[in-house]
């Protein structure tokens, strides 16, 4: 170990000695000057290319811990801000699906790591890492006997997979651009997050989201046609949502867990976008469901969120 320090030493000095020659006196800059702040400023840049890119090669195996309690869910996603109590989606998503099903679960600490799938959220059951969230939800269904759908029929869950399909694979990516370019500059105040969080970890993902979107295709649209789609995407929710308590009736099923995850996303962290205009003004339903499935399986959201790491 003390060999490695001392090997990392010589071109640390180097780069020191280069960097303070540029701060104090740039036109004495020898010819090892420049090139020691060449291949420093190259490394720099691999290092930031590979934190903020998604490619295959970041997707590593996670570590788990080795002192697990068997048949417990510890679940990893984002830690909670003051706007929301997870800033995926797909995380307030599972965390209300556990709720729903009495499935007692242990938050991993204020720190993301990403999953086995390069995600979050995910979860470590039995010293095994598991991604996705839909996956997640199916494993724990089988594992903890659990069936929200008990009371649908084949008709019914068909139109409920596919309204979630529809949130999760297009709607999401309305939600991701509203939220990660047109309001990228609002985030700060929004979530009250730590600077170094902010600039280091969010900041990136607008670049991130916007290659996901053109890969996807919805990122080829123009702003105006990707609006029009995210519009008939939340009428057509509301329309069939109508007076019902639930997506699918009086009583809750797994898709209001997705449902709520993307539509509290909205309410709570994009206030001056479309979606928002949308969902409060256009189809109220959406918002006081919303508001009805908080009250319901998130009694200590204000405690979450008021507890948050500002400032620390
Ligand atoms: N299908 C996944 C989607 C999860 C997902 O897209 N998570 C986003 C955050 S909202 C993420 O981790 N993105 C990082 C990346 O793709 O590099 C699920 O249901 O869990």
């Amino acid at each position: 170990m003390s060999g490695l320090l001392q090997s990392l030493g010589v071109p640390f000095q180097a780069v020191k000695s280069s960097v303070l020659q540029l701060l104090t006196d740039p036109a004495q800059l020898s010819c090892v000057d420049l090139a020691v702040l060449g291949v420093s400023a190259a490394c720099v840049t691999v290092a930031v290319q590979w934190t903020c890119s998604g490619e295959e090669f970041r997707i590593q195996k996670v570590k788990v811990r080795a002192d697990f309690t068997p048949g417990k869910v510890y679940y990893h996603a984002a830690p909670p801000v003051k706007a929301i109590p997870c800033l995926t989606p797909f995380g307030v998503k599972l965390e209300t699906y556990m709720r729903m099903a009495d499935i007692p679960y242990e938050p991993s600490p204020q720190t993301v790591h990403m999953g086995p799938k390069g995600k979050i959220p995910w979860i470590e059951y039995n010293g095994r890492a598991m991604g996705d969230s839909n996956l997640i939800i199916e494993f724990l269904n089988k594992e903890k006997g659990v069936d929200l759908n008990r009371s649908l029929r084949d008709a019914d869950r068909a139109v409920s997979r596919a309204f979630v399909k529809m949130l999760e694979e297009n709607t999401y990516w309305g939600f991701g651009r509203c939220r990660w370019v047109d309001a990228k500059d609002k985030q700060f105040e929004m979530f009250e997050l730590p600077w170094l969080v902010f600039f280091f970890f969010l900041k990136p993902v607008t670049k991130k989201i916007k290659k996901f979107m053109w890969a996807h295709g919805i990122g080829r649209h123009s702003k105006d046609e990707l609006e029009a789609i995210i519009e008939k995407d939340l009428k057509a929710l509301s329309n069939f949502l109508g007076s019902k308590p639930f997506l699918m009736g009086d009583e809750p099923t797994e898709a209001d867990a997705a449902v709520f995850g993307l539509l509290a996303e909205i309410l709570w962290t994009i206030p001056d976008s479309y979606m928002y205009r949308i969902v409060t003004k256009d189809c109220p339903n959406l918002q006081a469901y919303c508001i009805r499935m908080k009250e319901r399986y998130w009694p200590d959201w204000d405690q979450l969120t008021g507890n948050t790491k500002k400032d620390q």
